[in-house]
């Protein structure tokens, strides 16, 4: 059957059973390569994966070229040999086989269990189980790329930053691969072109004086200011001379966290955001620019300065898009899930330290990305989990020891064996939803016997990673009753009087659940999947929007590191500038104020 990439299978069709298909699927088609491609020699030919989830192998011509574990990452593979070789036109035929199962041993995990009651299942019949609350939607669900690079070539770039008075640093160190017999020329630039710093070779450090530094959304007049690292690479190859080129966007900023704050540029930072998942009508999880500009637009328009990927590393466009718009992140693995004893075992620890390098190699460079989550609810409580988390983190500080690293919990916290081990405390609870469900008037005196505990055991800054209600958009009851949008209110409403009781003192965020109402497994306790989001799945507002819209920039009004005018309310003249790939038209237009 005809399958677009991007997007997952399962709501393609009409056919029930690829919907909740368990198994290999394949994907093939052919393409017929360019001329220049085939016939240059000094010419490198890559196939890349944007993400296939969760298991894949690939077929270039017949020849098993490439695997992959894990859903949500991309991978590559130099197919150069393969097609440079034969009669023209150079045909290429791509397959790429697809397995969704998901194990004790995979990320997230998951069991196979076969039922064997033949008075009730037919033979060998089985279900796949899943310890999150999201529907396993599977495929294709990011962009397949062909491209090209010299044989000798830029394959790797790792910046950070720091600040010494009004200067700038950039670090950077570049890899190299193909030959020895090469020069790099590196020039930084400014937002306007002008070439601000330049340096030569592998590494150094370029010095910006007077330096614009990347600040998130509403806490700076200047938001998001990108410089360009641009990397110019000149070899000599048996076949010739090649050249290739590379320009990086760059942030300058720093990341610091103390017993009660979180800092960026030396400045406290306060999380006023959401958690997100990537999920939308028809495609599911599958790559879409218009859903994408949409979901920041309405960021944007809510005050939002942070997200979460809960539970998993989102499109690559997505945290370009971060930088960008100043959306600082929480860049979480798909750690999520890890509920039974049996997942805390020596391979899917070495599984998820590989993970952490595969996010860690891919995000490491965006500004915009101030924190790793390796997990979310592990079963903390386990010392098997103290342990594996211990090793988790530290794996993932040794990869980038310049951003901090959390997990997400909701164990107790006397039982939390993780805790130790991260900067930050990211708490997720459900007070008069999952716990005492319709007793509103319960949750200010909970949620401060949860902040208070913690910060007594762990003098750390805590965030409040997930809280939140199931509402039904255009359900109505007032006095509130449950899965009404009055309910949603004011669950948000009594969250929000115990946040600000803590929030001056060593309560650094709070991201609601969830940004829209997303897709799950069907249960008894899901109609139509989760619905805690304060959007629709379609991206429309419930009542909740509205009040977390006048909450965040409230908070971001009074918590700006300078303040100016021009951005104390919404903006009315709007700018939509994306120059990102596949968004390379600027949209300016002024709006009427209504
Ligand atoms: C949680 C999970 C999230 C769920 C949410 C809920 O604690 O982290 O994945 O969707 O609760 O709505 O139950």
């Amino acid at each position: 059957m005809d399958m677009p990439v991007p997007s997952s299978f399962n709501d393609i069709s009409q056919d029930w059973r690829l919907r909740h298909f368990v198994g290999w699927v394949w994907y093939e088609r052919e393409v017929i390569l360019p001329e220049r491609w085939t016939q240059d020699l000094r010419t490198r030919v890559v196939l890349r994966i944007g993400s296939a989830h969760s298991y894949a192998i690939v077929w270039v011509n017949g020849v098993d070229t490439l695997e992959h574990e894990g859903g949500y990452l991309p991978f590559e593979a130099d197919i150069s040999n393969l097609v440079q070789v034969g009669p023209l036109p150079s045909r290429l035929r791509i397959t790429i086989a697809i397995n969704n199962t998901l194990t004790p041993t995979t990320l997230p995990p998951g069991t196979i269990q076969y039922l064997t009651d033949t008075s009730k299942y037919p033979k060998g019949y089985f279900v796949q189980n899943t310890y999150f609350d999201f529907f396993n939607y599977a495929g294709l669900q990011r962009s397949v790329l062909l491209y090209t690079t010299p044989t000798t070539y830029i394959d790797d770039i790792t910046v950070t930053t720091s600040v010494e008075q009004d200067s700038g640093l950039v670090n950077y160190q570049i890899s190299v691969k193909g030959s020895n017999l090469f020069k790099l020329e590196v020039r930084l630039l400014d937002a306007e072109n002008k070439v601000v710093a330049n340096g030569t070779g592998t590494q150094g450090q370029l010095k910006v004086p007077g330096v614009s530094l990347w600040w998130p959304y509403l806490m700076h007049e200047r938001p998001a200011y990108l410089y360009s690292l641009e990397v110019q690479l000149t070899a000599q190859t048996s076949l010739g001379p090649v050249s290739d080129f590379y320009t990086l966007p760059v942030g300058i900023r720093t990341v610091a966290v103390t017993k009660s704050q979180f800092l960026i540029n030396g400045k406290p930072f306060y999380f006023h955001g959401v958690n997100k998942h990537e999920d939308a009508d028809i495609r599911g999880k599958g790559f879409d620019w218009p859903l994408l500009v949409k979901d920041f637009n309405l960021l944007r328009w809510l005050g939002a300065n942070a997200f979460r990927t809960s539970h998993y590393p989102y499109a690559e466009e997505v945290m370009q898009m971060c930088d960008r718009y100043g959306i600082v992140v929480i860049d979480e693995c798909p750690g999520v899930g890890l509920a039974l004893p049996q997942f805390f075992n020596n391979v899917s620890l070495h599984h998820h330290m590989q993970v952490m390098e595969e996010v860690v190699r891919r995000d490491k460079n965006h500004p915009a990305v101030v924190m790793w989550s390796v997990a979310n609810e592990p079963a903390s409580h386990l010392e098997s989990a103290g342990y594996y988390l211990k090793m988790v983190i530290a794996h993932t500080k040794a990869l980038d020891p310049s951003r901090p690293v959390t997990f997400v919990s909701n164990s107790n916290y006397a039982a939390d064996k993780g805790a130790p081990y991260v900067d930050v405390i990211c708490l997720n609870s459900y007070y008069s939803w999952y716990h005492d469900y319709g007793h509103l008037e319960l949750i200010q005196l909970q949620l401060a016997t949860q902040f208070e505990n913690w910060y007594k055991k762990y003098q750390k800054p805590i965030i409040q990673s997930e809280y939140g209600a199931e509402t039904i958009a255009g359900f109505h009851q007032d006095p509130p009753l449950m899965f009404t949008e009055e309910y949603q209110k004011s669950l948000l409403e009594q969250y929000h009087l115990g946040l600000d009781q803590k929030r001056r003192k060593y309560v650094v965020g709070e991201l609601i659940w969830n940004f829209a109402d997303f897709m799950t497994e069907q249960s008894p306790t899901r109609v139509l999947g989760n619905k805690k989001g304060i959007f629709t799945r379609q991206r429309q507002p419930k009542s909740a929007a509205f009040l977390l819209r006048e909450r965040y920039w409230k908070i971001a009004n009074e918590t700006r590191a300078t303040s100016t005018a021009a951005e104390q309310v919404p903006p009315g003249l709007f700018t939509a500038d994306q120059n990102v790939s596949g968004l390379s038209f600027v949209v300016i237009y002024a709006s009427r104020e209504h």
